[in-house]
């Protein structure tokens, strides 16, 4: 794949987290997604892929942009598959919290998990911890494994998990084991890359997310060196029907960044409000500066980009 891709993608998430932020603390999370997707549209519009969402916004039915199987880019050169979220943590977003992005994934045709909007149970790690992970085992044995692969102390370990009352007995175990823990209100995705920059304060993500946000973790991981295991988490017959109609047979099974990211892979996200991983978008006097991470799997180049953006040569923002 061409690797001028990449840096095509940051502007794509730049103008998506740009579109979005005017909605930051709006208390309007429907506002802000929508802005955030009909900017990522019109940016993917320009690049030069013949691309399919298949990780999007929802089924064709139930969602107008960025729907599952919508072709996308300006249908001259390579085929790609794309997975997006336009804004991953639409209620932060619309509380003015920490934490949400603008992400975008691309892979070569068939490149990604074709993950339901269900459920996903996910382990996630830098690359200090590559191969000590296991989702079967228990999260205080994991914890065990990561300390001593990263040379330190269970107590010195920071894991991010999603504040819900399905992770009180994980939370528990945890903090049983001695680990420091931050718990998120939304937004899974870059907690998830942060547990692979060093320096950014996060060592693990644990716990149980949405799926399609899975693959766009394991998208960035891989591109990384990270690790991942993630698995479908059920919640009903129709959700297993759903999954099987998606060609999934295996319910059960684990699968590992790779599994969920094949070939060769490029992420990008930017910050829409401040986080672990990036800095939000932030206004000065005629535009604004947005903070993006961008990298390639094939390369394992991982791009901080910080740009500034006039707003008088750029009337759409
Ligand atoms: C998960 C997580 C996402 O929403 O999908 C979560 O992966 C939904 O979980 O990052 P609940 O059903 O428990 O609310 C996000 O946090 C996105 O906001």
């Amino acid at each position: 794949m061409d690797r001028n891709l990449a840096l095509e993608l940051v502007r794509v998430t730049e103008a998506a987290a740009l579109a979005c932020s005017r909605w930051v603390g709006k208390g309007n999370k429907m506002a802000a997604d929508e802005a955030a997707t009909n900017a990522m549209r019109r940016a993917l519009g320009s690049m030069d892929i013949n691309g399919t969402v298949v990780i999007g916004e929802g089924e064709m039915d139930e969602a107008p942009m960025l729907f599952i199987g919508e072709k996308v880019g300006n249908g001259t050169a390579q085929e790609v598959d794309i997975a997006v979220d336009p804004l991953e943590g639409t209620s932060i977003c619309a509380k003015g919290m920490n934490g949400s992005i603008a992400t975008i994934a691309i892979a070569p045709r068939g490149g990604f998990l074709h993950a339901p909007d269900m459920y996903m149970e996910k382990i996630a790690v830098g690359p200090a911890a590559k191969g000590v992970i296991d989702i079967n085992e228990s999260p205080s044995s994991n914890l065990k494994r990561i300390a001593e692969a990263k040379g330190c102390h269970v107590e010195d370990l920071t894991v991010v998990i999603l504040d819900r009352p399905r992770h009180d007995k994980i939370v528990s175990e945890i903090r049983k084991a001695g680990a420091r823990i931050h718990l998120i209100s939304d937004g899974d995705v870059a907690p998830a890359i942060a547990a692979a920059v060093s320096g950014s304060g996060v060592d693990m993500l644990m716990g149980i997310g949405g799926a399609p946000e899975g693959v766009l973790a394991a998208a960035a991981l891989k591109c990384m060196g990270g690790d991942m295991q993630g698995r479908l988490v059920f919640m009903s017959k129709e959700e297993r029907n759903r999954a099987q109609n998606m060609g999934i047979d295996d319910f059960d099974r684990v699968y590992s960044a790779e599994d969920m990211a094949k070939g060769d892979v490029f992420f990008a996200a930017t910050g829409v409000t401040n986080g672990d991983l990036l800095k939000g978008v932030r206004y000065f006097a005629g535009g604004a500066e947005t903070h993006s991470i961008v990298m390639r799997s094939k390369s394992r180049t991982v791009r901080f980009i910080e740009t500034q953006h006039f707003f008088d040569h750029k009337p759409t923002f």
